[in-house]
């Protein structure tokens, strides 16, 4: 039986790893096979492509070449990894996937949305996630979390209102599918997401028809 496709996102220091974490040994334990990956990266190529684009040391990078080169991850990574696993029965979680897109390329760089459509429907085969957790914070919230880590990165370098406008386009979107996306209320504690993300995705714990 196909495994299911679990993405997880959301802004800067909201939690996604913390979460992966907790739900990779929740499904385990319940006797699934899982797949944890990560965008862009999970790949050779992918992850050469994440240095690329994360490296705040190199010369600025278009928004056009941006998105081409997260949807190059993406493609490689949808083909020889994520639905070779599905295909297999095991269960992917991924840190990140195409809703990211939208939400900094869209809505961040102001992309246009139709052109990640395209995207999305070549290069990652329009493959849709069967649920999404979108972990939700107030911008400055997310910031504080992530301060004293490692240097920021060239993305994380963008504005306050770069955020902002992440964030709005990750709940329209929650917003237009709600069936697909669970909202997550990341300024709970860790516990706390765990159980409500963990109560999303029961339901599809149960065999299909
Ligand atoms: N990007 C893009 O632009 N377009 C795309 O298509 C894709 C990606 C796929 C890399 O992503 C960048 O790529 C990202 C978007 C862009 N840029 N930004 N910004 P990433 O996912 O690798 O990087 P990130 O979003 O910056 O991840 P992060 O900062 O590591 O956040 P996180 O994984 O969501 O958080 P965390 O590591 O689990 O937690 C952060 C801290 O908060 C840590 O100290 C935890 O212990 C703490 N924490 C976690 N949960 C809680 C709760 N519930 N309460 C209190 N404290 C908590």
């Amino acid at each position: 039986m196909r495994g299911r496709f679990i993405t997880l996102e959301g802004g800067e220091g909201a939690g996604k790893s913390t979460l992966l974490a907790g739900l990779e040994a929740w499904l385990r334990a319940q006797g699934l096979a899982v797949l944890r990956t990560r965008e862009p990266g999970g790949t050779a190529l992918g992850e050469a492509l994440r240095v690329v684009l994360l490296d705040a040391a190199r010369a600025p990078i278009s928004a056009e070449a941006e998105l081409l080169l997260m949807f190059a991850a993406r493609a490689e990574l949808v083909r020889s990894v994520i639905q070779p696993a599905l295909s297999a029965g095991q269960w992917v979680l991924s840190d990140r996937y195409t809703d990211a897109s939208y939400a900094y390329q869209g809505g961040g760089r102001g992309q246009p949305e139709a052109r990640i459509r395209g995207l999305e429907q070549w290069a990652a085969c329009d493959l849709q996630p069967d649920r999404t957790l979108l972990l939700d914070l107030p911008v400055d919230a997310g910031r504080a979390r992530a301060l004293g880590r490692d240097p920021p990165d060239r993305i994380e370098r963008e504005s306050n209102a770069f955020f902002e406008r992440v964030r709005a386009a990750y709940r329209a979107r929650a917003q237009a599918e709600p069936t697909r996306f669970t909202v997550l209320d990341a300024s709970a504690s860790p516990q706390t997401v765990l159980d409500a993300a963990c109560a999303s995705l029961r339901p599809l714990l149960e065999p299909r028809a």
